[in-house]
């Protein structure tokens, strides 16, 4: 018989003789973990903000540090939320990152009605030098720029159309970076940008820009620290190990660290039944996680929430027959599923 340990840990797809002492895990060093937390859930949930005392490490603000949320007035910043989820970090003693200066998304109205060069050039500096300011010390990292590759860049190139891109060009990047640098040169400065871990050619050239960005930003003296891998696996597709492995040896040759950024797994095209659902997601990051540290320790490894109670993944991605989404390591009871089995495995470091 199996205990239920065991049983678990084969779920998971993990060495039976115990989570944690799989031979490629040997000597490892432990790897913060943490979670996105949502303003609204974790004011109105105390078992949601148990959960993100009692599991994580680092927290990072999911929407309040967006400009949609600090800048609905052009002339004043609503740091309301931002600092009630840093208060509470702080308070728990968990880092945090700051995610985001720049995205081309999540923007107020007045934003997207800047229209000249001059004018987009002075709100983002103005914007970052505010908002990088007010946390210096206690952000200790920024995505700095937020989903600048275009999705698939073989078709109209390497860059998203956004009103960065539009107005400012591909030097948004650098503007952003150089600023956040001068104004806290001791923080962590990470590019965010998602779906590099699938076996295909668009997947492949988001390398090469990401890639390409970084080296620039090295080339000209720009600190960048980081690359954050938002990690949004799809359940039904399966982890390009190899490809994953050779892009982690080039961010490796141009000192850039990798961290994961915004962990779940869209279970849309799953079958129905949870348990099967839940082993799939579990191997799934498995198979994700073991591919980058095989080749890099990532900084950190952070999900996009803890609990499938609150996930985005519900509206954006609908299963067919009607059920809830299960991307994430706690059930909707905050139960530990198999997923987090596999993250607290990480988060240990392995014997
Ligand atoms: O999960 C976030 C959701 O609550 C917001 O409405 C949305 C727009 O601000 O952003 C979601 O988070 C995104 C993240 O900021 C960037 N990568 C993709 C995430 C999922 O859409």
């Amino acid at each position: 018989m199996m205990t239920r340990r065991q049983a678990l840990a084969a779920a998971a797809g993990l060495s039976v003789a115990g989570i944690g002492a799989c031979p490629a895990m040997a000597a490892r060093a432990p790897i913060a973990f943490g979670s996105a937390a949502e303003i609204g859930v974790f004011r109105d949930d105390p078992r949601y903000r148990e959960a993100l005392k009692t599991h994580c490490d680092i927290v990072v603000p999911m929407n309040d540090l967006k400009w949609e949320a600090l800048r609905h007035e052009r002339a004043s910043f609503d740091f309301s939320g931002a600092d009630e989820l840093v208060a509470f970090a702080a308070s728990n003693k968990q880092a945090l990152r700051g995610h985001t200066l720049l995205w081309g998304e999540a923007l107020p109205p007045w934003a997207k009605t800047l229209s000249t060069r001059a004018e987009a050039e002075r709100e983002l500096i103005g914007h970052i030098e505010v908002v990088v300011d007010r946390y210096k010390g206690k952000i200790a990292t920024w995505d700095v720029v937020n989903e600048a590759i275009r999705f698939d860049p073989r078709e109209g190139g390497p860059f998203r159309d956004t009103i960065w891109q539009r107005l400012l060009g591909p030097e948004h990047i650098e503007i952003a970076f150089r600023t956040a640098a001068r104004i806290d040169p001791k923080a962590r400065l990470v590019l965010n940008d998602f779906s590099f871990e699938e076996a295909d050619g668009g997947t492949a050239e988001r390398r090469k820009v990401a890639l390409s960005i970084l080296r620039r930003l090295k080339d000209k003296g720009i600190p960048v620290h980081g690359l954050g891998m938002q990690a949004h696996l799809y359940g039904d597709k399966t982890i390009d190990s190899p490809g994953i492995q050779q892009f982690m040896r080039d961010l490796a040759a141009l000192e850039v660290e990798v961290e994961i950024t915004e962990l779940d797994v869209i279970d849309w095209k799953l079958p129905a039944d949870a348990a099967t659902r839940d082993r799939a997601a579990a191997s799934l990051v498995s198979a994700y996680l073991d591919a980058v540290a095989s080749v890099r320790q990532p900084k950190a490894i952070v999900t996009w929430g803890l609990s499938d109670r609150h996930t985005w993944i519900d509206e954006t991605f609908p299963r067919k027959d009607g059920a809830k989404a299960r991307p994430l390591p706690l059930d909707v009871d905050y139960k530990p599923k198999p997923m987090m089995s596999v993250l607290n495995r990480y988060r240990r470091g392995a014997s």
